[in-house]
């Protein structure tokens, strides 16, 4: 049977009192991976996918939890002196982790929540669907407590605390930045060094943006991408030895070049190449989008996968396979892997008429090659995170 969100919330946590909603959308990157956390560039945009909250103030401590995407797992019951991360609190980790932080920076929650969340971003896709209700939790916080003095961008900066102190996820900024800070029809060029950010219109008359879902995720994703962090960072001790940077987001192509060979593993020579030139590919695709050069930028998105996929090896066969099949595809600009890897989503730019052919041909395809179907979405670009009047949220949930 199917309710609209606010009827579920009524009938599992009773009428009355101010129900306020919210929402807080998943991210694509187009280009710039893996160089949040070396001080680089990304280039994001905010997906009109995202995760929906409705929530209440109590007048004890107790916090409830529940959601729709996780019928089963029915109504997970807490309180404001629980902040603490355990196995058993499952997907409430990451509001809980949220108003921990809180706490911590000062922000006292003076009293319980009735929370309930439904997400319509496809679960382990990597679109972001943790950054995702990490903002929404913020902004359900700043609104419900009046916390008029934190910005939109502090709640980024607070949900990346906390899937890095909280969830144990050492992830970077970009995509609780992508989720706070979106806009309609632009991607977020974020210098992650200084978070200064510029808005960039992607103005696509003849294309589309198709996220393709590989629908595989490895395991140990977190720790691998932990992994690839630590290798970055041990090039970077290195490179300091013999040169005056903070981040590897601040050498060119050819002074990593020049320097490379006072790294002294292998491994993270390879990671740190990858870092320096995708940072350079992400200033140079923005430049190419200014100039209307679609293919310039399609360019630069394959050769980010080549790089992420032989430099940083993140990518997969799964979505090796995807992406080749998109470069032999006609009328693709550009197709790469998108977010952490390891699995998940490739993002591709493909021309309007070939929409239709490009999901047709390549859905064949990869189901006769890794035995399962994959997912597509041709998406647009939306807002950040913000409040979101009940009478307009129609979502329609499974209960
Ligand atoms: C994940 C992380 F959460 C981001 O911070 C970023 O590093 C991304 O992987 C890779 O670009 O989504």
């Amino acid at each position: 049977m199917q309710k609209q969100l606010m009827e579920l919330f009524t009938q599992m946590y009773g009428e009355g009192g101010d129900i306020r909603g919210y929402f807080a959308p998943g991210r694509v990157n187009l280009i710039g991976e893996h160089t949040d956390y070396n001080g680089g560039h990304v280039f994001p945009c905010a997906l009109t996918l995202g995760t929906y909250g409705l929530a209440r103030k109590r007048e004890d401590n107790i916090l409830r939890f529940y959601s729709a995407n996780f019928p089963k797992a029915g109504m997970i019951q807490s309180s404001l002196e629980e902040l603490v991360p355990s196995e058993e609190a499952g997907w409430t980790n990451y509001p809980k982790g949220v108003m921990w932080t809180f706490e911590k920076r000062g922000y006292k929650l003076t009293c319980g929540l009735d929370f309930m969340i439904f997400g319509n971003i496809p679960n382990g896709s990597g679109l972001s669907s943790s950054a995702s209700l990490e903002v929404l939790t913020g902004t359900m916080l700043k609104d419900l407590f009046g916390f008029d003095e934190i910005s939109m961008q502090d709640i980024a900066i607070m949900g990346q605390y906390s899937e890095n102190n909280f969830n144990g996820m050492n992830c970077g900024i970009m995509d609780q930045f992508a989720s706070a800070m979106g806009k309609k029809g632009c991607a977020i060029f974020l210098d992650t060094n200084t978070l200064q950010y510029e808005y960039a219109p992607v103005k696509l008359p003849d294309a589309k943006i198709v996220i393709t879902n590989s629908k595989v995720k490895h395991s140990l994703v977190s720790s691998a991408y932990n992994d690839r962090r630590n290798e970055c960072e041990t090039a970077l001790e290195d490179l300091q030895k013999v040169m005056d940077i903070k981040t590897l987001g601040d050498l060119t192509e050819a002074e990593f070049e020049a320097h490379k060979d006072a790294i002294q593993d292998p491994v993270c020579v390879k990671r740190a190449k990858h870092a320096v030139y995708e940072n350079q590919r992400t200033i140079k695709a923005v430049q190419a989008l200014k100039e209307n050069n679609i293919k310039e930028f399609g360019k630069l998105m394959n050769a980010s996968h080549v790089s992420l996929r032989d430099d940083f090896e993140v990518s997969c066969e799964e979505i090796d396979i995807l992406v080749d099949l998109a470069w032999k595809t006609p009328g693709v600009i550009g197709s790469r892997i998108t977010g952490g890897g390891f699995g998940g989503c490739t993002v591709s730019i493909v021309e309007n008429d070939q929409v239709q052919a490009f999901t047709e041909n390549i859905g064949k395809a990869y189901a006769e090659k890794v035995g399962h179907e994959a997912e597509f979405y041709v998406v647009d670009m939306g807002d950040g995170a913000g409040k979101m009047d009940i009478k307009d949220m129609n979502v329609q949930v499974e209960c």
